[in-house]
């Protein structure tokens, strides 16, 4: 086998569960609670923003209050000490991954702690509530900030950087999701294309847990620590 210098690491909701953090598909996630299509679309958002706010400001100000559990702390430590090329890809909106100290970070699903002002497509930094009716920071118009998050239908971020990352990885390391959102879940089958070796690290096996050469299934704050070490 080739030596691993080039690792892209995917994480899902399942890497802050421990965080105290709700996932989206488990037993009592966030979608048993609300329906999907009226909180992650850019229709349901247009249909009652009001609704859609109050989500995402309850979300923000949870996250606010949660740290970053021994998943999060061991990719940071990895991080820090590989020398060759590393990629963690989060589909997470929390920032319990720089909080830990990661770098090479990229949040493919945006983050809760910034604000996008569709009127001047200004991206700003924000933990207040949006459903005030804040004005924008930048242009100071009122009621085009929307959560800097992707919803369904949308174009999540930074595609380029992360398919070329994962068509140069020796290495492809899924953590704490379910594959059930493309194009994170197709992202497996990209990196054994380009000729990686494929770990999947998981609380149970996902939907594409079969594409992966190993699988080992338990809980974040376990595997990820062993796994790094
Ligand atoms: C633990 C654990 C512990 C628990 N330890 N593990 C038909 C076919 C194919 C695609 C489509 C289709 N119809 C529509 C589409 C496209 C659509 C899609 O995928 N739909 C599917 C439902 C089929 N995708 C999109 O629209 C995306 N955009 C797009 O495709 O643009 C076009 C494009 C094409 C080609 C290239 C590029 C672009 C956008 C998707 C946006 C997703 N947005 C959300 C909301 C973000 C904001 C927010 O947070 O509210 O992102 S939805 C939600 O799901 C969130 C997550 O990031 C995402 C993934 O969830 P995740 O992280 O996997 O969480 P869970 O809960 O599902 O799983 C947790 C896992 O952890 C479980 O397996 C547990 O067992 C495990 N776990 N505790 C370890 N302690």
């Amino acid at each position: 086998m080739s030596p691993i210098r080039n690792i892209v690491i995917l994480t899902g909701a399942g890497v802050s569960a421990e965080s105290g953090i709700d996932t989206f598909r488990d037993a009592g996630g966030l979608w048993e609670q609300h329906r999907v299509e009226d909180v992650a679309t850019p229709e349901g958002f247009a249909r009652d923003p009001d609704l859609v706010l109050r989500f995402y400001d309850m979300r923000r100000a949870a996250i606010q209050t949660k740290q970053p559990n021994a998943a999060h702390r061991a990719l940071a430590r990895l991080d820090a000490e590989w020398a060759g090329e590393l990629l963690i890809v989060t589909q997470n909106v929390d920032d319990l991954h720089e909080r830990a100290g990661a770098q090479r970070l990229i949040h493919m699903h945006g983050t809760h702690l910034n604000a996008w002002c569709t009127g001047c497509d200004t991206r700003s930094p924000w933990t207040a509530p949006l459903l005030d009716r804040p004005p924008c920071p930048a242009c100071g118009a009122v009621g085009h900030l929307r959560p800097d998050v992707v919803w369904f239908g949308e174009m999540p971020y930074r595609m380029e950087e992360i398919y070329h990352a994962i068509n140069r990885a020796d290495l492809f390391v899924s953590i704490g999701t379910s594959g059930a959102v493309y194009p994170a879940a197709g992202f497996v089958r990209e990196a054994r294309a380009a000729g990686a070796r494929t770990l999947e690290l998981n609380m149970e096996p996902s939907q594409g847990s079969h594409w992966f050469d190993e699988a080992r299934h338990g809980p974040a704050t376990w595997l990820v620590p062993e796994w790094v070490e």
